[in-house]
């Protein structure tokens, strides 16, 4: 058994690394691009090609990080995670204690799953949402009229809604005819009201997601909510159904029309293949192709298990923005899709990456003496070329990019003009972007030079379809969880997300008039309180 460093500065391949990025590949040298370079920086998974020429690496850089990978056990590491090993958690300080086992609620199509107890536990709650499913089809389950639900409002925050969101958004191509789909998020009732204008809550479903089941936002528009369908006459136990934790608060089947479950192995930002995600997907698109987006996910999680580093495109692509980031010194990295339908995709990974990997000690509490998780950003292409490209293309600051695209589109709705459809241009532009940000221009007036040395990859797959989305989601997930091996932090717990609630609870405790619980007349909370005009006396 290998050593298990506990600092990356501790691995011995760590100052070559240092001394290779003293001198990164040039990109701007005319004729680097070669097709020889193309062809062997590609790698392929699940419906998938990651093309990395364009980074500022060579063969010895990648032995160098091949080496890293190995000398951290990261493939060792996420082999374990998928087999149960207590992965979140803190050495030697109270800590979340927890199995790490999103991966099976996926790992459900193979003979052997990598942890057979929580796939059956998977299986079970998507038998459930199938006989759920099958009820809303004949007639079975229907609102206290005899009428079918067509509308379904998923209320829920952080975990419990951006990630199902940005999936939702992605597939909405594939929706079922005459079946809708609103969300809920923000505390802020023009949020709900918003909603609540657009739906007939009489063939309405809500369905309130909290893994905790204590979550503020949530508890608070699921009681707006049923307020709404009572002010209407109408039962709101005959219309609200639950996502939640085993013993929560909210796991009281009396008060809902349905059930389903995720369990405390299953972090909230990496929940989307769970019930959390599924209930509302297979509402709005059926069964089949959630079990697809499952799947391709599945396959995604089993090419993480690949020990060689330029055959497993989710260590890829971690490692070369571990390059970027410890050894080139990006701080952020743009996931720009060229796909209208990825418009909430970012959002998500920004929850996912940085909620991960914004973390300042090491899995042993200790602090940590190199940058962690990046800053993560991003928009569709080609919208942001109109924005904040510039900065990207002759800004001070380098920003590492991740494009991805695809060849076809969803619809398969398009026009021809002037001798390309609008597809093609539209992967055209992100190819043609990827290239001059590497390769950069020169010119003799300086501020039309482009000085190019732009790192970037571009993930490209034939159409996002179910089982695509499912692999893209993946491979960010496992992605993201190399990436905190590898800076040896606790990628599955969130005090500062904890730290958010209880400040909430004791801003609000002021605010009702309870001194001793929010602190004094004098704190600063209630001073700011005062200043806002929002404070009782
Ligand atoms: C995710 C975080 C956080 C969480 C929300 C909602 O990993 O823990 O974003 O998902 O705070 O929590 P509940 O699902 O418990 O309501």
């Amino acid at each position: 058994m290998m050593k298990r460093w506990q600092a990356l500065t501790d691995v011995p391949v760590y100052p070559h690394l240092v001394e290779l990025a003293r001198h990164p590949f040039d990109l701007t040298i005319p004729g680097v691009l070669t097709p020889a370079r193309m062809q062997q920086y590609c790698c392929s998974a699940a419906g998938f090609d990651l093309l990395y020429a364009t980074q500022r690496v060579s063969d010895e850089t990648l032995a160098g990080l091949q080496k890293l990978a190995d000398q951290c056990l990261l493939v060792e590491q996420f082999r374990q995670m998928r087999r149960g090993a207590v992965m979140n958690r803190i050495h030697g300080y109270p800590s979340e204690d927890r199995q790490v086992l999103h991966t099976a609620c996926r790992d459900l199509f193979g003979e052997t799953p990598a942890e057979p107890a929580a796939s059956a536990q998977a299986g079970r709650e998507i038998a459930r949402l199938k006989v759920f499913l099958e009820e809303l089809e004949n007639g079975t389950l229907t609102n206290g009229q005899g009428l079918p639900f067509d509308t379904m409002i998923h209320v829920g925050i952080g975990g419990s809604d951006l990630g199902p969101r940005s999936v939702y958004e992605a597939l909405r191509a594939y929706g079922r005819p005459g079946r809708q789909v609103y969300f809920i998020s923000n505390v802020d009732p023009d949020d709900a009201a918003a909603v609540l204008r657009q739906v007939n809550l009489a063939t309405t479903l809500v369905n309130v997601v909290s893994k905790s089941g204590t979550t503020l936002e949530t508890l608070t528009n699921e009681t707006l909510v049923r307020r709404a369908f009572e002010q209407q006459g109408l039962d709101p136990c005959r219309h609200c159904m639950a996502v939640t934790g085993t013993g929560s608060p909210m796991d009281n089947p009396a008060r809902y029309l349905r059930s389903f479950y995720m369990f405390d192995y299953i972090g909230g930002r990496y929940s989307s293949t769970s019930m959390v995600g599924a209930v509302m997907l297979a509402f709005a698109l059926g069964i089949e192709p959630v079990l697809e987006f499952l799947e391709g996910a599945s396959l995604m999680d089993m090419a993480a298990e690949g020990e060689e580093l330029q055959q497993n495109m989710p260590l890829l692509l971690a490692m070369l923005g571990v390059w970027n980031h410890s050894f080139l010194g990006a701080s952020t990295v743009a996931v720009l899709p060229y796909s209208q339908a990825l418009h909430r995709f970012a959002a998500h990974l920004q929850q996912c990456d940085m909620e991960s990997n914004g973390k300042s000690v090491s899995r042993y509490g200790e602090q940590v003496t190199l940058k962690t998780g990046p800053i993560l950003w991003g928009e569709p292409g080609t919208n942001g070329q109109h924005a904040f490209y510039q900065l990207l293309h002759q800004g001070t600051e380098i920003v590492p990019v991740e494009f991805i695209g695809f060849r076809h589109s969803q619809y398969g709705e398009d026009i021809e003009i002037e001798g390309s459809t609008s597809q093609q241009k539209l992967v055209a532009n992100l190819l043609a972007q990827s290239l001059a940000m590497a390769m950069g221009q020169e010119s003799e007036n300086p501020n039309r030079r482009f000085p190019g040395n732009r790192p970037n990859v571009i993930l490209l797959a034939e159409r996002l379809t179910p089982k695509v989305m499912g692999a893209l989601l993946a491979l960010y997930e496992a992605k993201i969880v190399f990436q905190g091996f590898c800076w040896n932090i606790n990628s599955f717990d969130q005090e500062g997300v904890q730290l958010g609630k209880v400040l909430a609870g004791r801003v609000l405790a002021l605010m009702r008039g309870q001194r001793e619980d929010g602190g004094g007349d004098s704190s600063p909370e209630m001073s700011l309180l005062k200043m806002a005009g929002i404070a009782k006396g």
